[in-house]
């Protein structure tokens, strides 16, 4: 089979799985949200990592069923956490250019939301400033008709790569996701302080809710308590981890 081929088989097959990443409110340490991160666990290969399918889903549009899989995944799960009785929490689900210019994206999301009876302000939507600048007008438009569905939209990947600001002036994001490249350095490199803390009042100026990606360390904690960022996220409290490790997690921490 055609690589394409094999991936479809994925995503119509059984092969496809997704974990979760928690993230935290710095000040306190509870659990607040989770990140669905997909998983492809290959007949004959084992497990291929997403760098190793997204862009191949992405340049065949099989992104779209992908990403509709993911959804509908996502929030079956919370769904089955809140049925548990577990603390609710926000799940964020990664969404590509293709999805997001894709028409019918927001009434898959709406359809995703009533079929797991799941309340719009627990699903988030994470989309990196590409998938916006691509085609911004399109764009402005889908996020208004997901913002009146009642689903958060947070900017991925802020300060990776090509950013500049102007995604986050034209665009109604409610939070921001500061990249792990901006934290990594952090707290021994200034020009690593420099720009977190510059970031992190940015999206305090603009009243978005930021959160750290690719937290490792403590030090990197006391000075994002410091510099007074809400949320983080990384191997300092968790990878990725698979679904039924999630209400241990939040018993704990939720
Ligand atoms: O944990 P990790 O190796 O899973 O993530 C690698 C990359 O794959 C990240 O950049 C993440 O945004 C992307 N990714 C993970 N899951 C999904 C998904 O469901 N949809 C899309 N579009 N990207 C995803
Ligand atoms: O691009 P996106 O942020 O959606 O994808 C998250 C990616 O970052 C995943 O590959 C995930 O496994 C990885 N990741 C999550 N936490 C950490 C961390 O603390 N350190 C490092 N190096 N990678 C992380
Ligand atoms: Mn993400
Ligand atoms: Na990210």
């Amino acid at each position: 089979l055609g690589e394409q081929e094999e991936l479809h088989q994925a995503i119509t097959g059984d092969q496809l799985f997704l974990q979760y990443q928690p993230q935290v409110d710095v000040a306190s340490g509870r659990i607040t949200g989770i990140e669905a991160l997909v998983r492809w666990n290959h007949p004959a290969k084992g497990r291929v990592p997403p760098i190793n399918f997204i862009p191949l889903a992405e340049e065949t549009g099989l992104i779209v069923p992908l990403g509709l899989w993911v959804l509908n995944e996502a929030c079956r799960q919370a769904r089955h956490w809140q049925d548990m009785g577990l603390p609710p929490l926000t799940v964020a689900v990664n969404v590509s250019a293709k999805q997001f210019a894709d028409p019918d994206f927001a009434s898959h999301v709406a359809e995703a939301l009533e079929r797991h009876r799941l309340q719009s302000r627990w699903l988030e939507l994470e989309v990196t400033e590409s998938v916006v600048m691509q085609d911004a007008e399109r764009a402005l438009a889908m996020m208004e008709q997901l913002r009146a569905l009642g689903v958060r939209l947070s900017i991925d990947d802020f300060g990776s790569g090509y950013s500049s600001l102007a995604a986050l002036k034209t665009f109604p994001f409610d939070r921001l996701k500061m990249d792990r490249s901006l934290v990594e350095a952090l707290p021994g490199d200034k020009t690593a302080v420099a720009i977190a803390s510059a970031v992190i009042s940015l999206a305090q100026t603009l009243k978005l809710s930021v959160l750290a990606e690719g937290v490792e360390t403590d030090a990197q904690m006391d000075f994002l308590r410091h510099a007074r960022c809400e949320e983080a996220q990384g191997f300092r409290f968790s990878k990725p981890v698979p679904p039924e490790e999630i209400p241990a997690l939040l018993r704990a921490r939720g």
